[in-house]
């Protein structure tokens, strides 16, 4: 009999959503106040809480970069810009909160105490070390400028007896010494007194403050940065300043883009998270690439992408989790997978994670936050933030990022841009995100993420059936009055 599976539909299998299924309730013996979040997100760099930022020129600057890596997640800095814009920005975030600052920002003898004060303003810092070529000679604070002429030279102002340590130092020891002297800034000098690092009070104090923080061996805060394949030149300058390289194109299972990816992961020192795939098929062949760190999922979910209305493809968040942890399972290869896109709640994100992933990426969510860069905007007095997919016709008139969609489709809009309600700090998201997933993780019986892949079991819901999981029957003070939105 000939019915709708006849011919090449016989092959089509069903692929699920996050809104086709539910985390089936087990045995549980842990308080969901217990259940640990922590993470892997790519080979060599641990999360403390499984959330990464969508490289989204609305989502993800230092700022919002630097906030999320506080919170213990991961901020991938977009590309939309040149390579510079973005290499600054990742220095930006190493330089947030370090230990030891590697890049510190110095004047000459020579200059102008107001060029000082301008690169003060500039990177927001309240000192400047002194170097004649790399050798210290002097540190310009805060109160030697303070009453000092705009055109005076920093040689007639700086404090030229400085404290300094050297190269080794424990956060103990220079806490000493800084509390010792009553000063803020101690510069790391080597044997012939040239400027190697700078320890502040301030970089110390905050990872007191944010212990919670994900951070690299140098204490620096953890950053990644997204890139093409196809462009090594980007990959290469910011290979120094970034831990993590993401490849962030749409369709990654692609000849020229395994190809160019291969020769890229020989290239840089950074793990190297590919993708974006979906299917078990991309899996296998992404895993032929030697040297990779993790994968990217999700073909056409994202909450500001047409891709899969306008060019009938798509490959689900949910399924492509599923099929490429499926393959990762056979092959024996155990990196962490990151679902992208499609994420609405907490419960989407126990659902990803249950399917196979160590980490979800959030756009929608975290452009809604005071750290997205998008602008705000007040509409019939609510707040909203600018939100827009990369494909989208404004953002790929920014060109940088137009190589994310084949060529075709630069003439197809693969994206759409609007508004998101504003929902304040990074902090309070992410808050509520950690609280509602370990009440998922509770129900499903799991006291952290790899025993939430060996426990979980999914129910699939019928069309029917989705209503029921919802509020209804019930009139919402949300709703309009006049149009009630369920029948009685
Ligand atoms: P949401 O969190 O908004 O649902 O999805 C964000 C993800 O959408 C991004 O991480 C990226 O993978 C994807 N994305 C961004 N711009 C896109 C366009 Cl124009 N089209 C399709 N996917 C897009």
């Amino acid at each position: 009999m000939k019915g709708f599976f006849t011919g090449k539909l016989k092959e089509a299998g069903v692929v699920l959503t996050f809104q086709d299924v539910v985390l089936l309730p087990g045995l549980s013996e842990v308080e969901p106040s217990q259940v640990d979040v922590r993470t892997r997100v790519s080979r060599n760099y641990k999360l403390n809480i499984p959330f990464v930022s969508s490289p989204m020129d609305t989502v993800t600057e230092s700022e919002m970069a630097i906030a999320l890596a506080r919170e213990g997640g991961l901020g991938v800095l977009h590309r939309n810009c040149p390579v510079e814009k973005q290499v600054e920005m990742a220095k930006k975030v190493k330089r947030a909160e370090a230990t030891v600052i590697r890049e510190v920002i110095t004047v000459e003898p020579g200059q102008k105490v107001e060029e000082a004060l301008r690169l003060m303003e500039q990177h927001n810092i309240s000192g400047l070390p002194v170097v004649e070529g790399e050798k210290l000679v002097g540190i310009l604070t805060g109160r030697d400028v303070r009453f000092a002429r705009p055109e005076q030279k920093v040689s007639e102002v700086m404090t030229k007896q400085v404290i300094t340590a050297k190269e080794g130092i424990t956060i103990e020891e220079a806490i000493q010494i800084l509390h010792a002297h009553r000063i803020e800034k101690l510069p790391i000098v080597d044997e012939q007194g040239k400027l190697r690092g700078l320890i502040t009070f301030k970089d110390i104090s905050l990872k007191g403050k944010y212990p919670q923080a994900a951070r690299d061996a140098q204490g620096q805060l953890l950053c990644a940065a997204a890139i093409s394949p196809a462009d090594l030149e980007r990959a290469k300058r910011l290979d120094p300043y970034v831990d993590i390289l993401v490849t962030d194109v749409a369709h990654f299972h692609n000849r020229n883009m395994l190809e160019a990816t291969k020769k890229l992961v020989k290239e840089v020192s950074a793990d190297v998270v590919v993708g974006n795939i979906g299917t078990y098929e991309a899996a296998e062949d992404a895993l032929q690439i030697e040297g990779i760190a993790g994968f990217r999922v999700g073909v056409g979910s994202g909450s500001i992408c047409v891709t899969t209305e306008n060019l009938g493809v798509g490959a689900p968040t949910l399924y492509a989790t599923a099929s490429v942890a499926d393959a990762l399972k056979n092959y024996g290869c155990d990196l962490p997978i990151i679902a992208d896109g499609g994420i609405r709640n907490a419960g989407d994100i126990a659902l990803a994670l249950a399917a196979g992933a160590s980490a979800v990426m959030m756009g929608n969510l975290f452009a809604r936050c005071k750290e997205a860069p998008g602008s705000l905007m007040a509409i019939g007095g609510r707040y909203y933030k600018q939100y827009r997919g990369m494909g989208s016709p404004s953002a790929m008139a920014q060109r940088y990022a137009a190589d994310r969609y084949s060529a075709p489709s630069k003439e197809i809009a693969e994206g759409v841009e609007g508004w998101v309600p504003y929902k304040g700090e990074v902090s309070s998201v992410v808050k509520e995100l950690v609280a509602g997933l370990r009440a998922a993780m509770g129900y499903a019986g799991a006291k952290n993420i790899p025993e939430l892949w060996e426990k979980a079991k999914f129910g699939y819901l019928t069309q029917v059936g989705t209503q029921e999981t919802r509020p209804h029957d019930v009139l919402l003070p949300s709703e309009s009055w006049g149009l009630p939105p369920y029948t009685f």
